[in-house]
């Protein structure tokens, strides 16, 4: 575990550091200012369009972005990974100092990141992410090392993220309820803490940071909305020494680009199909993953 002096200004204060070590989340407030935000509502929706104009889930490396039938809604983009290497307000948030010193505390300064990724919920669609631990999405398990402290995934709300809307709820003390072997498939998926009394909404205003744990149970929500959105940036990082896999984000605090061929991250063909295509023609089943 990293132990780093606080500061006062540091947005990430003890009480966050040890709720997230005993609750298994914590939510950062105010970390984006309206203006930020609104930038980034509008680089999200130039990558909605353009899934919408694909019609079909498409990929090029690490970018995809996901897009499905759904029966109430019709075509729906549901979900993207790594717009920042094409996207420069997206990678600009991506590598924010804030960020960094949000997961500072709990996996330190050099750091790699594994996820890059918008998930929408679009109002009425059928859109949710069952109950699970994200140690299900960090594959092979054999290119992490203690993922249990050296892993932090963090979600920007970029909307109101509120139980209307689908906000994601999460389980308190749900990452410690369990072993964390990250070849116990048995606890990936749980939908069991649907009716245990510590489930509830992880509400977020539009700027705050959620920080969860790999082992946490979180998921689940509806859109029940009209007409309001609910678009979540979700960057999940890992300490550097701790994993095989990944781009680098910081390297002893210092921001690191991406530039170059791209690293494998959960895309294991990222060096052979190197162009852009539509899954369908490949016959390809792009899972949507996290
Ligand atoms: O977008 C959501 O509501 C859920 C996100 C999630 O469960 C995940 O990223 O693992």
């Amino acid at each position: 575990m990293t132990t780093i002096a606080y500061r006062g200004n540091d947005l990430m204060t003890p009480d966050h550091v040890r709720q997230y070590w005993d609750d298994g989340y914590t939510v950062v407030k105010g970390v984006f200012t309206e203006a930020e935000v609104e930038q980034m509502r509008t680089a999200c929706d130039r990558w909605k369009f353009t899934g919408q104009l694909l019609g079909r889930t498409w990929r090029k490396q690490n970018t995809v972005i996901w897009v499905e039938e759904d029966k109430q809604v019709g075509t729906t983009v549901r979900g993207m990974q790594w717009p920042s290497y094409h996207d420069a307000v997206m990678d600009k948030f991506r590598t924010d100092p804030r960020l960094l010193m949000c997961i500072e505390p709990i996996i330190g300064d050099s750091v790699k990141q594994i996820i890059n990724q918008v998930h929408w919920k679009r109002p009425g669609s059928k859109t949710t992410w069952p109950l699970h631990r994200d140690v299900r999405s960090r594959r092979p398990s054999s290119a992490f090392t203690d993922l249990f402290e050296s892993w932090v995934q963090t979600g920007i709300a970029i909307d109101g993220h509120m139980e209307d809307n689908g906000a994601m709820s999460i389980v308190p003390g749900s990452h410690r309820d369990v072993d964390h072997d990250p070849e116990d498939k048995s606890v990936w998926m749980a939908p069991q803490y649907a009716d245990d009394v510590r489930t509830h909404p992880m509400e977020m205003e539009p700027g705050d940071v959620g920080l969860w744990n790999a082992f946490t149970v979180h998921g689940g929500g509806f859109n029940t909305t009209k007409y309001m959105d609910r678009r979540l940036y979700i960057n999940g990082f890992v300490a550097a020494d701790k994993c095989t896999r990944g781009e680098w984000a910081w390297n002893q605090g210092r921001t690191c680009h991406l530039y170059g061929e791209p690293a494998l991250i959960q895309f294991e063909e990222v060096d052979e199909i190197r162009g852009a295509f539509y899954a369908s023609e490949l016959g390809r089943k792009e899972v949507i993953r996290d």
